[in-house]
């Protein structure tokens, strides 16, 4: 399969010689990162596979896996399931639509994924109280999530709704809008606010970049048709992962 790979791929970041002492791993890693910030790898563009890598640079496919791992973990490549590894891609996030974080990586042609931090029941905080509207000791269910696009963590979620609104705890799965659509309670309506932060040293360490990082706090406040408040969820999303995109129009006179 060789003679699929033109122009070889070494051409395209350069050799690895004259890159310094250090491990070649950290070579080939210098050179990729080198390439995708010069752009001559852009942004969703497809690796070649890791045996044709360790056949084009001379080194065995562990240091292969090893330096593109070493890639994946800093975001700058993403793996997606039996289709290789991927130069990432920021994601644009439509500010205009009420959608789900499983549906935008979905409609990116990426591959949504959680790692649950907390799934519980409980009593609504004073501070949920007033977001949501609710009185005080109203029972409320609290999802807490890692939100995943292949391989790559973008986001970190905090999510509190009423426990009306669903019929256990249990019933979220991979999507709490999803869940909150089979109970007939996905909001219809939300209010947002947004605001830059930088990573504390927890949320830089879930989210696998480095504390004081940037990242945008979006806060939702989401409502049923009737004006009930079916959510408040704070997410926490990476900086050098996403771009906010909004359509203006000019007020009709
Ligand atoms: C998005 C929403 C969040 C919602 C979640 C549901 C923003 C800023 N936030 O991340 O409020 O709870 O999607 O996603 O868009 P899910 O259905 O995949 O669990």
């Amino acid at each position: 399969m060789l003679g699929d790979m033109a122009p070889g791929f070494s051409q395209l970041i350069g050799s690895l010689d004259g890159r310094g002492r250090g491990p070649l791993y950290q070579k080939l890693q210098q050179a990729i990162r080198e390439a995708i910030q010069n752009r001559v790898l852009s942004p969703d563009e497809a690796l070649p596979p890791e045996r044709d890598l360790a056949e084009e640079f001379k080194v065995s496919r562990i240091t292969i896996r090893k330096a593109l791992d070493g890639l994946v973990s800093e975001g700058l490549l993403t793996r997606r399931q039996g289709a290789g590894t991927f130069v990432a891609a920021r994601v644009e996030k439509s500010f205009s639509k009420l959608s789900s974080f499983t549906e935008d990586m979905i409609s990116r042609g990426r591959t949504p994924r959680s790692e649950w931090l907390k799934k519980a029941e409980g009593a609504v905080t004073p501070e949920e109280s007033m977001v949501l509207g609710s009185s005080p000791g109203t029972p409320v269910y609290r999802f807490h999530r890692i939100r995943y696009a292949d391989d790559l963590p973008m986001a970190l979620e905090y999510s509190t709704v009423p426990a009306f609104s669903l019929p256990s705890v249990e019933a979220v799965g991979a999507s709490l809008y999803e869940a909150l659509a089979a109970a007939g309670h996905r909001p219809a309506r939300a209010l947002q606010r947004l605001r830059a932060v930088l990573f504390t040293a927890e949320q830089a360490e879930l989210l696998g970049v480095k504390p004081g990082d940037p990242g945008l706090l979006i806060e939702r406040r989401g409502f049923l048709k009737d004006g009930r408040a079916v959510e408040f969820t704070q997410s926490y999303y990476r900086g050098d992962a996403y771009d906010f995109v909004a359509e203006l129009n000019t007020l009709a006179s």
